[in-house]
């Protein structure tokens, strides 16, 4: 049977979806507080919806993750810009109006120029967000995972979105992450490090390195090497290691990008397939979520 923990203490806490508690204004300064000053490394766990988030928020989890390839699988598009900044702001709205924890949004690579990576930044803050996360690449970008790579932004344009987001975001605590592809895409140490400098200058409050090797040691490697002159945060989506390795090379965050998704995903087919194939709901009513307690 599922562990249903989470959605029993919904009802326990009497809490409803909509939560006038909400996330805003509080919740700013925890994330700075999970990713800039923690000594690490912090979690922040993938949710895509308000339940995901709220699911995350009973386990324990202090942060969250509102990722891009989630949300976007949630809403039945691919991890290709094809969902709008719009639909993402409802999504991530209707999360921190759920969750009380900090939201880290994943605004892949800022919906545009300058100007649309400050406008979204913006709009983000005021829906619930504590911060953002950017990628150097172009809009629209393809999920880092999928097919050849896309070249990489230009290193100064690139710092032009991020001190745009800086520019415009009157809240000083929102955390500005620059997501750097520089490993993904092939182009070596040399390369994230220029950039991380680059984007520091910039404004950046954290360095997102990402790999697509099946093991950490590129990511170790740019740790070590970058000396924590901005927190790092990294995200296990390859790779299985232990967190202690993380917190040995100073990695301040670390992002549990899609396991939500991946686990209703999961359940959810186990369900319909043991439905078709019982002709019933009988064995399967031990191992779902008892309605009341998602009513309550
Ligand atoms: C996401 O969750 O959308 C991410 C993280 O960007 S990853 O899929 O690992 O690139
Ligand atoms: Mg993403």
């Amino acid at each position: 049977m599922s562990d249903l923990r989470g959605m029993r203490i919904l009802s326990e806490k009497g809490r409803h979806l909509q939560n006038p508690g909400g996330n805003a204004g509080e919740s700013v300064t925890k994330l700075r507080d999970l990713i800039c000053i923690h000594d690490g490394p912090s979690s922040l766990m993938e949710a895509h919806d308000p339940l995901s988030a709220m699911v995350a928020e009973r386990a324990g989890f202090k942060g969250l993750w509102a990722s891009g390839l989630s949300i976007s699988s949630s809403l039945g598009y691919r991890g290709a810009n094809e969902a709008s900044w719009s639909e993402l702001a409802n999504v991530v709205e209707r999360m921190a109006y759920a969750a009380r924890i900090p939201i880290l949004v994943d605004g892949d690579s800022g919906f545009g120029n300058f100007n649309n990576a400050r406008l979204v930044a913006d709009r983000l803050r005021k829906r619930g967000a504590s911060g953002i996360c950017i990628e150097d690449k172009a809009f629209p970008k393809i999920d880092s995972f999928i097919g050849d790579h896309p070249p990489l932004a230009d290193i100064k344009e690139f710092c032009g979105r991020l001190k745009a987001v800086k520019d415009t975001v009157p809240d000083p605590d929102f955390v500005l992450v620059a997501r750097i592809e520089a490993l993904i895409t092939g182009h070596g140490q040399g390369e994230a490090l220029a950039r991380a400098n680059a984007y520091a200058e910039a404004g950046a409050d954290a360095i997102l390195i990402h790999s697509r090797k099946s093991d950490p040691t590129e990511v170790l490697v740019f740790a070590r090497s970058w000396q924590n002159r901005l927190p790092v945060v990294t995200v296990p989506t390859n790779f299985r290691t232990p967190i202690a390795e993380y917190r040995a090379a100073g990695i301040s965050t670390v992002i549990w990008a899609n396991y939500n998704l991946r686990a209703a995903i999961a359940a959810m087919c186990d369900i319909c397939n043991r439905m078709i194939r019982e002709e019933g709901t009988a064995g399967i009513e031990p191992d779902i979520a008892p309605l009341v307690e998602f009513l309550n």
